[in-house]
């Protein structure tokens, strides 16, 4: 009886109340200022509380320490519960979304953002065993395959599309959307994985104390001597140029790690289905790569030459193509002459290793594609009918890059930021629409809410003709004279007006950026300078059609695969392609379009250091980081309208104590009208509204004023029920 007097069923709720745990909810917050939030945050993620909730988002602090809170007792724990019933936790937010999905056959998604080293990937993995652990209790066979692939899927991906930056030992260089999908029963039948813009340029090169991703070293380190010799390689990953910087100094030490991985991304590689052969596709591919990265180039007279000549047989031994082929494909480009007539133009040296360095970026990006795909196959649903099975629902995970503000920053982080105001974009306007459906839902008045629109920073980047993938487009078409500053004052010219975009030319004073180089946009997050110094040829990313042609005619299936539009000839290549930024903003737009078709749930992930201490709070590292996220934003919308809602049995379970006509149990028609004499009793009617399933109470202080007198009278009741135990005894 004592144990459930205390627990009540709501041991989450028990955290609203003493102030040494801090809020479990941001909502109950005396006040919404930056600093309330941050000593809430501090004090919480002191205690290794890691999470706290925004009404039903998840604010996550990375701990940089392993926590007993994510074992198969705490899956226990959270099975099946409602969001506040226990501590906030990444697993009642799984379960959450899991019920949604189950109960009402909702598809949703669980957005999670935050910026490198945040805990993203590590909380999408959290989430992912969760699911994986409550679903098919039956023990069916081919869920279980599902779900030991979409499992193994991760390390597989990891091991392509992670590397070690300066930020994170395991940094996402890719945008991740998983989704999974369940049968009626609600267990996984399958799943997809989409990515988004790897940053490929990491295969050439990395800053001071980063590595390539892991797979390099991982192949040159974890592999069997003979396998490496049959790849013509050595372990030592300094011989090559594009593995050279990541084996300097401590960043080597990953060495045992980076061997053991091998062999964990060879078995999931097994367990999702990648033939023998496909492995060994793959591998002779990464060799190909680090061989093509150490290959020279000098002039002799008036031709340029391969400075080693047996590097080309290796290559051409690895890519299954003809040495002739490969060697004119590296030195020459082979351009129209208009007619239907063809010549071939010798590169110089220093166009040939630009060429090379393309191929090498372009063979990588394609291989990681087809990884996905390889691993899309493995997990696709299989022999599911709808007609048989019922309607298949959908879980989305998205691990996506946070917003980014470098030293430098360059078309990436453009990129990166863009598609971060439109998640924010869309964050703001889900929570409102989702806020308005449950008022909607319930029965209950709605007022609409003031709030920062981020719209016109999106136009500026997106808008067709006028924006600046629109202006980045138009330069990359004209003739080959236009540069990059040429691009820079084609927006000053056309984007000078607009409140959200600035350079040094429109603004001579601020010598915080560089003429001719630099342009700034104002964020939602923050004033990022960009230079503009690579973008029109990031964005052009020219890969010489000789070399797809190449590939095409290459007798390895897997490598043949990848280049489809190697089939074309160079008279066939008229059409351009589309250009990165594009291709970007497309997968983008399509994105938020699929994310916005379904309920979302969000996890808000914050860095509490840049020393990957689990005892420092950087107290202006988590500021920035609260204050882009607009988090104190989400706080203000989820309390203008009602900061808590509670289904009316589960608010009288906690609360009914309080009241004579609710204690011990109510003899009222309903819980709702129980609700209603009980709220006032306390003179609380004006501050709360009933809905047709929840009571909604529209300012925290009422929570907190009666947590206040369920605490005082929780040990009252303790004595009184310990003096009836002892008399009947
Ligand atoms: V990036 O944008 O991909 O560079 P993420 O994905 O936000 O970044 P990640 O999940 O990789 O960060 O977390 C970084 C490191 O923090 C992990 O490698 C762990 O060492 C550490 N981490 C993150 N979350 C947890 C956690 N819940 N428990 C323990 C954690 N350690
Ligand atoms: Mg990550």
């Amino acid at each position: 009886m004592v144990s459930w007097l205390k627990g009540s069923g709501c041991c989450g709720m028990a955290e609203l109340e003493g102030p040494e745990y801090g809020k479990a909810d941001f909502v109950l917050l005396d006040e919404v200022t930056m600093e309330q939030f941050l000593e809430n945050l501090r004090l919480r993620f002191s205690q290794g509380r890691i999470y706290t909730y925004i009404g039903e988002v998840v604010v996550a602090v990375n701990p940089y320490q392993t926590l007993a809170l994510y074992g198969p007792p705490m899956v226990e724990r959270y099975r099946g519960r409602e969001l506040y019933e226990r501590p906030p936790h990444l697993f009642a937010l799984a379960d959450a979304a899991y019920k949604a999905m189950k109960r009402r056959a909702k598809d949703t998604c669980i957005v999670i953002s935050g910026e490198s080293g945040a805990g993203k990937t590590e909380a999408s993995k959290y989430i992912m065993q969760y699911i994986a652990a409550i679903t098919n209790p039956t023990q069916r066979a081919e869920v279980e395959r599902v779900k030991n692939v979409l499992l193994k899927s991760n390390c597989v991906l990891e091991a392509f599309g992670n590397a070690k930056t300066n930020r994170n030992d395991n940094s996402s260089r890719f945008g991740k959307y998983m989704d999974i999908n369940f049968d009626f029963k609600g267990d996984p039948t399958g799943g997809h994985v989409h990515n988004y813009l790897l940053e490929k340029s990491r295969v050439l090169q990395q800053q001071p104390g980063e590595r390539n991703f892991h797979a390099f070293y991982q192949l040159l380190l974890g592999a069997p001597a003979a396998l490496l010799s049959s790849l013509h390689l050595c372990r030592d990953p300094s011989t090559y140029c594009y593995t050279r910087e990541g084996a300097q100094g401590d960043v080597s030490g990953a060495g045992e790690d980076d061997a053991s991985s091998y062999r964990a991304v060879e078995e999931a590689m097994a367990v999702i289905g990648f033939s023998p052969e496909e492995m060994g596709s793959v591998r002779r591919i990464l060799a190909a790569i680090l061989h093509l990265g150490n290959l020279r180039f000098t002039q002799e007279e008036e031709m340029t030459l391969v400075e080693d000549t047996s590097g080309v047989s290796v290559l051409a031994e690895l890519t299954a193509t003809a040495p002739d082929s490969l060697r004119q494909a590296l030195l020459t480009r082979t351009v129209a002459a208009g007619a239907g007539e063809l010549i071939e133009k010798g590169h110089s040296p220093k166009e040939a290793a630009y060429a090379r360095d393309a191929c090498a970026k372009a063979i990588y990006e394609r291989l990681f594609c087809w990884i996905v795909g390889r691993i899309n196959a493995g997990i696709a649903a299989r022999g599911y009918d709808a007609r048989v099975h019922g309607k298949s629902t959908v879980i989305g995970v998205l691990d996506i890059y946070g917003f980014e503000i470098f030293d430098t920053n360059s078309f990436e982080q453009f990129c990166i930021n863009y598609c971060n105001e439109k998640l924010q974009q869309l964050f703001i306007e889900l929570i409102l629409r989702q806020e308005q459906a449950e008022y909607q839902r319930e029965g209950i008045t709605w007022q609409s809410i003031e709030y920062f629109s981020n719209e016109p920073i999106v136009e500026l980047v997106e808008q067709p003709h006028r924006g600046i993938l629109a202006l980045l487009d138009e330069a990359c078409l004209a003739a080959g004279t236009i540069t990059d500053s040429l691009f820079l004052a084609s927006m000053d010219t056309r984007l000078g007006h607009h409140p959200h975009y600035t350079s040094r030319k429109l603004c001579p004073t601020d010598k915080t950026m560089e003429f001719n180089r630099d342009f700034r946009i104002k964020h939602y997050a923050g004033d990022v300078t960009y230079s503009v110094e690579g973008f029109l040829d990031k964005n052009k990313d020219t890969l010489f059609q000789d070399f797809k042609r190449l590939f095409y005619n290459s007798a390895d299936p897997v490598l043949r695969a990848m280049w489809p539009d190697g089939e074309q000839s160079i008279t066939e290549v008229t059409k351009r392609p589309l250009t990165t930024g594009t291709l970007f903003k497309n997968s983008i737009v399509a994105l938020v379009e699929n994310l916005a078709s379904k309920e979302p749930y969000y996890v808000r992930c914050i860095k509490p250091n840049d020393q990957k201490s689990p005892t420092l709070f950087d107290v202006e590292r988590c500021r920035h980081q609260v204050s882009y996220l607009g988090l104190l934003e989400n706080v203000r919308v989820r309390r203008a309208g009602f900061a808590y809602r509670q289904p009316y049995h589960r608010f009288l379970l906690r609360y009914k104590m309080t009241c004579e006509y609710t204690w011990p149990n109510h003899l009222m028609a309903s819980d709702q009208e129980a609700t209603q004499a009980l709220l006032e009793q306390h003179g609380f009617q004006d501050d709360v509204a009933y809905g047709h399933t929840k009571v909604f109470i529209r300012t925290p202080r009422t929570l907190v004023r009666l947590e206040q007198e369920r605490a005082q009278l929780i040990p009252i009741i303790v004595l009184l029920l310990q003096k009836a135990w002892r008399g009947a005894l």
